[in-house]
């Protein structure tokens, strides 16, 4: 088939995972440069989202679109009305803004060593699971590993936790974000690499209009319910 003339072919990734988990970092190892702002940030997650550029990040014709977004970060926690509505608001225009530059490719669940925020099922399930109905390939991203002397040792202790938890990713990359370690090489690569081999070449809609029924049923059952027991603690403390 004929490419449209002037149309640019992108692919969207969508980066998840707790308040503080390394996302912004992240996407600046992916970039590989600073793109955008990382450091505490006291806002309080109403699934609000940046999205990031990157036209030419692999030798071809796509370009990247990354959204960072604000996930939930205790949703045991009962959510202020204002902002449990805002949440599904935010949540289903971001559905929208990703149907609009073409569906969705891969979704990346960024996890940090050593922070559990209990959060770590009800993310997951609301990305992978209420938002796109576990149509879009997930791969998790876990940072804060400089100091391992193999970071890949992080996956082998915490696998058994995470599939406890009910949590399934189709691959993952162990990583720092941190420019002046030494592994920051080998992160880039390893993170690239997950994104040129998991992200799906036909994206998906995640059907906004329909998705806000969803949304909020999800936000309504996690608002009101206790601690999820099989959101298991990842062994890693440290
Ligand atoms: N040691 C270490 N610190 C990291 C790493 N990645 C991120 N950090 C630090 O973790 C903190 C949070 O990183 P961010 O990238 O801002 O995290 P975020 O998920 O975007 O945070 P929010 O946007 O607030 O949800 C910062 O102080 C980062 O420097 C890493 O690989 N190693
Ligand atoms: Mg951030």
């Amino acid at each position: 088939m004929a490419k449209k003339k002037g149309v640019i072919r992108a692919q969207n990734i969508v980066i998840f995972g707790a308040m503080g988990a390394g996302k912004s970092s992240l996407i600046n190892l992916i970039a590989d440069q600073n793109i955008a702002k990382t450091g505490s940030n006291l806002q309080r997650c109403t699934l609000t989202w940046t999205k990031y550029v990157l036209p030419r990040l692999f030798n071809n014709e796509l370009q990247y679109n990354i959204f960072d977004t604000m996930g939930i970060e205790n949703p045991e926690l009962e959510l202020e009305p204002v902002e449990y509505h805002r949440s599904i608001k935010n949540a289903s225009q971001l559905l929208r803004e990703l149907d609009e530059c073409g569906g969705t490719s891969l979704l990346v669940y960024c996890v940090q060593k050593g922070r559990d925020g209990g959060a770590l099922r009800s993310n997951y399930q609301l990305f992978r699971e209420v938002l796109y109905q576990r149509r879009v390939p997930v791969v998790m991203v876990v940072t804060g590993l400089e100091d391992e002397e193999v970071m890949e040792k992080w996956w082998e202790r915490n696998r058994t936790a995470l599939e406890a938890s009910e949590i399934v990713v189709e691959g993952h990359a162990c990583v720092t974000t941190l420019k002046n370690e030494a592994k920051y090489e080998a992160s880039k690569e390893a993170v690239r690499e997950l994104i040129q081999r998991y992200a799906a070449v036909m994206p998906v809609l995640g059907g906004w209009k329909k998705g806000e029924g969803r949304i909020s049923a999800f936000m309504r059952r996690i608002s009101l319910r206790q601690p999820n027991p099989e959101d298991k603690r990842l062994q890693d403390k440290g």
